[in-house]
């Protein structure tokens, strides 16, 4: 009938998320694995009320203009958000929605797991053991670099950028952080956190992990230049968004020793990975695995749902993002 909300969903998500929505509404899926193009999505969008979107999906003023005037609310499966143009959404009244919290120790994990990756060779490794090479053990054989006593720096010490300071805790590192502001005292206190600015924090950290969103300010926040002003023996985590690193500049820096190693989750322009890095033993990649378990990607795509279902009932959502 006229009056069942009209819910699009762009791409794949967990059953629980789909049955809370069917609660409400009438729900549009796409054929799972199947990555919508814009016009496609753009047409199931008419006369939607709501969309439950991913960060592959571009949500502009485009977006909201194809649903029509009935579109309530974006619910964005996931906590960046540099994919929708709030303000544009704002206008129009259109409510966005993210998913802080529910994610944030399995992207810890991912960053503190790519880090031991790359510090560890373990990715070298096992190439070189699935390459069938012959190899023998001896003292001096593929030695890392330890973390233990090393300094770990965060940029951004959100949600995720203090989880990755405690997984740095427990395995004997200390942590400064940089950022927009300061964390008031006693949360650097509870954190045992020392604020540096960025080129401080560049310049003596021993390993440098990205846990800012991308805005206008953070693209290429570590370019040619920031990648020099660390140590020659210092890695880089990325498990934020690719362009808040120059990856040409990334590549050419762990090729002539600038730094020792990246590991890296997210890339510039995703999906494709910038050649230079992919013939490289000194860089561990993931393909955007930061959320990816089943209880992570559960919890956030319900998130979303419970957010769709309380502004459908004109309640206010769960997790808002305001521009
Ligand atoms: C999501 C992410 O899986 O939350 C984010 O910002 O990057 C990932 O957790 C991805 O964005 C899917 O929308």
């Amino acid at each position: 009938t006229g009056t069942t909300p009209r819910i699009v969903v762009s791409r794949w998500i967990p059953d629980d998320a789909v049955a809370l929505l069917r609660e409400v509404g009438e729900v549009w899926l796409p054929e799972p694995d199947r990555a919508l193009p814009a016009a496609e999505l753009h047409e199931v969008l008419a006369g939607a009320d709501a969309a439950v979107v991913t960060l592959s999906e571009r949500v502009d003023a485009a977006f909201a203009d194809a649903a029509g005037p009935g579109l309530k609310v974006v619910a964005n499966v996931a906590v960046g958000h540099d994919n929708v143009d709030v303000p544009a959404l704002a206008e129009r009244g259109i409510t966005v929605t993210n998913t802080p919290g529910v994610l944030t120790d399995a992207t810890a994990d991912i960053a503190f797991g790519l880090l031991l990756s790359v510090t560890r060779r373990l990715g070298e490794g096992e190439r070189l053991l699935r390459s069938r090479t012959p190899w023998s053990f001896h003292l001096g054989f593929m030695l890392g670099s330890g973390l233990q006593g090393k300094t770990l720096g965060v940029v951004g010490l959100g949600q995720i950028g203090r989880a990755m300071a405690a997984r740095a805790q427990a395995f004997g590192m200390s942590v400064v952080y940089t950022g927009r502001r300061r964390a008031p005292a006693d949360v650097e206190a509870s954190l045992d956190a020392t604020y540096l600015p960025q080129d401080e924090l560049l310049a003596t950290a021993d390993v440098v992990s990205l846990h800012c969103p991308l805005t206008t300010e953070t693209r290429h926040l570590i370019d040619a230049e920031a990648l020099a002003a660390m140590k020659p023996t210092a890695f880089l985590v990325n498990t934020t968004r690719g362009p808040v690193v120059d990856e040409a500049a990334l590549a050419a820096a762990l090729r002539e020793g600038t730094i020792a190693g990246a590991g890296l989750d997210v890339f510039e322009h995703e999906p494709d990975v910038h050649p230079g890095l992919l013939d490289l033993d000194n860089v561990a990649l993931a393909p955007h695995l930061g959320s990816a378990t089943v209880e992570t990607r559960t919890a956030m795509a319900t998130l979303a749902a419970r957010n769709v279902l309380a502004v459908l009932a004109g309640e206010p959502p769960l997790t808002e993002v305001t521009p």
